[in-house]
């Protein structure tokens, strides 16, 4: 009897998936590999349920005889220990980011003398439907606010990037690329204080007011499903932050970062060349501590921002005020450098865990931008956010195309840089 093997990563069985099994079913015995969560999220949406359930809907699938898990995006490991015949898909993996895939199977199958089958893709509007269900689900404040908690116990190093638009959470929603050990996608998305303030034309010193900032979140919420960190720049006074924190939790926010800073904040980037005040520990802490009691549920995290390296306070200082934050209930800290190299940072974190092996870390690498994710996660580092990336990207492309089309009194020169709109449409979902 011939092996044949084809791989899900599903939430949901639908008559696509039967076809396959039907298919594959001419071909021998039929052995389905169940992705994992690790290797779903570099390139799929999160899953909605676990992956034993996954696992029980493929085994009640007639026709099926086995059933495995794969744990990695690339066949490689498939074809080492299972030697199949035949690797069965459907049609949609010669499109896009999964095109590394069949590839992938394409080398295998050479290699092996196996062969590839590929079955039309079932996509009708009941399957549609499906797919839009479980979308929906995903970006549900309930479903979405504790994605980040799940998201650190499952990445090494969990990637975020920032967004200031509906489009931008859907560049960062829907961006997969093909890299070195397969596909990989961001995790999740921050709002930055930075970004946010810009995109309005506004100084990043808390001008933007909690109101404005929920706007922003809701246009990026209504688009996405990823989960999202808003830059909650010093949290305001106590006594605000505490009604703020069960409004973002109720919305689907999964973090506040809060900074210790008070009075009129600055941005860090400008380090000391303005005069900022950071706050005391105590006051600092007895925030947290009141965020913390607020808050209704056990998902929404509250982390702590220590600006003693930007404000050149010394590492001591730095390390005492994190093990406080901690104290006081913080979920995570958050240590940030405007150095041009990861030194400070590293020093920082590898003191950090040898007294605290567990509380997250988040770094923000905007000045040192050369260091990698693997070598932030070496130190211990959990949470990596790309700041401002986007915007930066964004604002010479604009200013740019201004400039141009005023010099040659018209927009041919200019076009061939910029996007059809026809490219940029196909971002957007339809209902
Ligand atoms: C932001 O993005 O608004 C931040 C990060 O707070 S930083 O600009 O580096 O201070
Ligand atoms: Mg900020």
């Amino acid at each position: 009897m011939k092996k044949v093997y084809t791989c899900f990563c599903t939430d949901v069985i639908h008559e696509g998936h039967l076809n396959i099994i039907r298919e594959a079913r001419k071909y021998g015995e039929v052995t389905v590999g169940v992705l994992s969560d690790e290797a779903t999220i570099r390139f799929n949406r999160f899953p909605t349920i676990s992956l034993e359930e996954r696992i029980n809907l493929v085994k009640n699938i007639p026709g099926v005889k086995d059933v495995v898990i794969q744990d990695e995006v690339m066949y490689d490991r498939i074809f080492e220990t299972l030697h199949p015949d035949y690797v069965i898909h459907g049609t949609n993996w010669q499109e896009g980011a999964l095109a590394a895939i069949r590839s992938n199977v394409m080398e295998n199958c050479r290699k092996y003398g196996a062969q590839m089958i590929e079955v039309p893709y079932t996509y009708n509007e009941s399957v549609k439907k499906i797919d839009e269900r479980t979308v929906d689900r995903l970006a549900m404040p309930e479903f979405r606010r504790g994605r980040l908690r799940k998201l650190l116990a499952i990445r090494p190093i969990v990637k975020i990037m920032e967004v200031h638009s509906g489009l931008t959470g859907l560049i960062v929603e829907k961006t997969v690329v093909q890299e070195r050990d397969g596909l990989d996608q961001y995790d999740g998305m921050w709002i930055s204080s930075l970004c946010d303030s810009t995109d309005r034309g506004k100084p990043d010193i808390e001008l933007v007011d909690m109101t404005s900032r929920l706007r922003t979140i809701d246009d990026v919420m209504e688009v996405t499903t990823k989960p999202i960190i808003l830059d909650g720049d010093t949290g305001g006074l106590t006594e605000h932050f505490v009604y703020n924190v069960r409004t973002l939790e109720r919305a689907g926010v999964s973090a506040v970062i809060i900074e210790d800073k008070t009075g009129l904040k600055k941005n860090s980037l400008f380090g000391t060349e303005v005069k900022q005040t950071q706050d005391t520990i105590e006051n600092f802490c007895n925030k947290i501590a009141a965020g913390k009691k607020a808050q209704r549920t056990d998902d929404f995290m509250i982390i702590a921002r220590c600006e003693s390296l930007i404000l050149e306070k010394g590492m001591d200082d730095a390390l005492t005020r994190c093990r406080a934050y901690v104290k006081a209930g913080a979920d995570g800290i958050m240590i940030h450098s405007r150095k041009k190299d990861p030194k400070e940072i590293f020093d920082f974190c590898d003191a950090f865990r040898k007294t605290d092996p567990t509380t997250p870390i988040v770094v923000v690498p905007t000045s040192y931008n050369q260091v990698t994710a693997e070598e932030l996660a070496a130190h211990g580092i959990n949470i990596v956010i790309y700041a401002n990336q986007m915007m930066r990207a964004a604002y010479p492309a604009m200013q740019n195309v201004a400039e141009e089309i005023l010099k040659n009194h018209r927009s041919m020169e200019i076009e061939k840089q910029l996007m059809p709109f026809k490219e940029i449409i196909k971002l957007i979902d339809e209902i």
